[in-house]
């Protein structure tokens, strides 16, 4: 029991040192009728405000290191995407951050689940880095294969819902995995992305969606329970994102303080 409690204060800890970071795996559209190319997007910035876009893998040094992998998996089988990486800058609202694209051919039916380790990322305001172990999937034409897969990553969170079929108004559940194991009452921040992505110019839109009545609001915080899971009532359409805070075993890197993320992206529908 004891042992549990100072588990959690580590988390809150860890919290306030990677407040609304969240590492973007961004495609406009999950379900997809039929097999297509599509777009990928790998952008590290703060969703629901949009007043950072982080630099993705800047070192205390002030260099850049690049993404760790990028693959992805279907029908249980691992391709690597990351050989087909360009870096691009990502134009936020406030500022602009190095980031990296592709184009996939999403031809398979089934699930095709992402995968993005980005080197941490060393965040000055904490003197600390974060790291966001990121998972988002697309389906063709509505059949599952894979998307309740365990990928055995350092940080992950398990789907117990669909991603890609979630109706605005019902609910996304997870289990939080760290080195394949339940974090119990893992803290998990959870934000809206409230901007239009122009996938086109590699910018996001000017015009936020929805405002938060109060600061809390804009980064929502939830506990995972005693076995590692959580439910999420979503109440809109869009891309939600979800990120259980030093999920992984790592707590170090380049002699500072680490947060191993698990991150991963869901896509809820209007019923119209
Ligand atoms: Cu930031």
């Amino acid at each position: 029991m004891r042992k549990i409690i100072i588990s959690t204060i580590a988390a809150a800890a860890v919290a306030s040192s990677a407040f609304g970071h969240f590492q973007m795996v961004y495609t406009p559209e999950s379900a997809l009728e039929k097999g297509t190319t599509i777009p990928l997007k790998i952008v590290f910035n703060h969703p629901f405000a949009d007043e950072h876009t982080m630099d993705m893998g800047l070192q205390a040094n002030g260099k850049i290191k690049p993404i760790e992998e990028f693959f992805v998996v279907h029908k249980e089988e691992k391709t690597d995407l990351k050989k087909d990486l360009k870096e691009i800058t990502f134009k936020g609202n406030s500022n602009s951050g190095k980031a990296y694209e592709t184009e996939y051919k999403a031809r398979k039916m089934g699930d095709h689940i992402f995968v993005a380790v980005p080197a941490p990322y060393y965040e000055k305001n904490e003197d600390a880095y974060i790291q966001q172990i990121t998972k988002m999937m697309v389906n063709v034409a509505g059949a599952p294969t894979d998307w309740d897969a365990e990928l055995g990553l350092k940080a992950e969170i398990v789907p117990l819902t669909k991603p890609y079929s979630i109706w605005a108004g019902s609910t996304f559940s997870g289990i939080v995995k760290g080195d394949g194991k339940p974090v119990p009452f893992a803290e998990i921040e959870v934000e809206y992305l409230n901007y239009d992505v122009d996938v086109k110019n590699n910018k996001m839109g000017e015009k936020a969606h929805f405002e938060a009545p109060q600061d809390s609001f804009v980064t929502l915080t939830i506990k995972a329970d005693e076995n590692g899971k959580f439910t999420f009532g979503i109440p809109k359409a869009g891309w939600w994102g979800f990120a259980a805070l030093g999920a992984g075993k790592a707590d170090k890197y380049d002699g500072k303080e680490l947060s191993q993320d698990a991150v991963i992206w869901v896509q809820a529908k209007e019923m119209k």
